[in-house]
């Protein structure tokens, strides 16, 4: 009988040009039988290692989009909060000068320009937005003094107060709403809750699929001539 000879084909990637002869003598069936053996076992590993991968694949595919998802949400976060900063950064610049376009009032065109500069991003009929007046820099964010009767450290129904602000109700923040006047100090803030767009960091960030952002600036008006002369 005739030797046969055969070439093996694809192991590990690479075509090996390896060359077998299959004889018919016993002595060499019993290499050719050790030489397929061993390449059979080469080959096993590489087809093991394909379905191994594609495991690893379904396991590592939920963390990897949760990752992703999770960048761009923090990206957005990041991003909405840089805008209402630079939103009010910039509504205090035009409302230290005190000027007034016609058309419509301080507070409106201050609101206008925050809502400008968010791009649309920060739905400003939801948001929280506050201009406050104060007499200083250190009376920010007091409240109007009480007479703790209960002792409980905190302001109750029925407790004497000193009314600052002559509303006729205990106030938690003294600042009085408006953009003040010649030199007043003047507190801009904005509270917004994010919308989280992806429903799958959501159970991980913020509360009910809403991430609250909030941004404020502290000035001191310019003066100016308020007699208009
Ligand atoms: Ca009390
Ligand atoms: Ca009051």
């Amino acid at each position: 009988m005739k030797d046969r000879t055969i070439e093996s084909g694809w192991y590990f990637g690479l075509t090996i040009p390896l060359k077998a002869v299959i004889t018919h003598s016993k002595a060499a069936q019993g290499y050719d039988l050790r030489m397929w053996r061993v390449l059979r076992g080469f080959r096993r590993p590489i087809e093991c290692r394909r379905g191994a991968a594609l495991i690893e694949f379904a396991f590592t595919m939920p963390i990897i989009t949760l990752m992703i998802t999770g960048i761009i949400e923090f990206g957005m976060i990041l991003f909405v909060q840089n805008l209402m900063e630079g939103g009010l950064r910039d509504a205090s610049r035009y409302g230290i000068t005190g000027q007034e376009k016609a058309g419509s009032s301080r507070l409106e065109q201050i609101k206008d320009i925050v809502e400008d500069r968010t791009i649309g991003l920060v739905d400003m009929s939801k948001a929280d937005f506050q201009v406050l007046v104060y007499s200083s820099f250190g009376a920010i964010g007091q409240s109007e003094e009480y007479d703790d009767a209960n002792g409980n450290g905190s302001y109750d129904t029925g407790e004497d107060f000193t009314d600052l602000n002559g509303n006729g109700a205990w106030d938690e923040d003294i600042g009085e709403e408006g953009a003040g006047d010649s030199g007043d100090i003047v507190v801009y803030r904005l509270s917004y809750d994010w919308n989280l767009l992806t429903p799958l960091v959501k159970p991980f960030v913020g509360k009910d699929g809403l991430f609250p952002l909030q941004a404020s600036v502290a000035v001191r008006n310019e003066p100016w001539d308020v007699s208009g002369s």
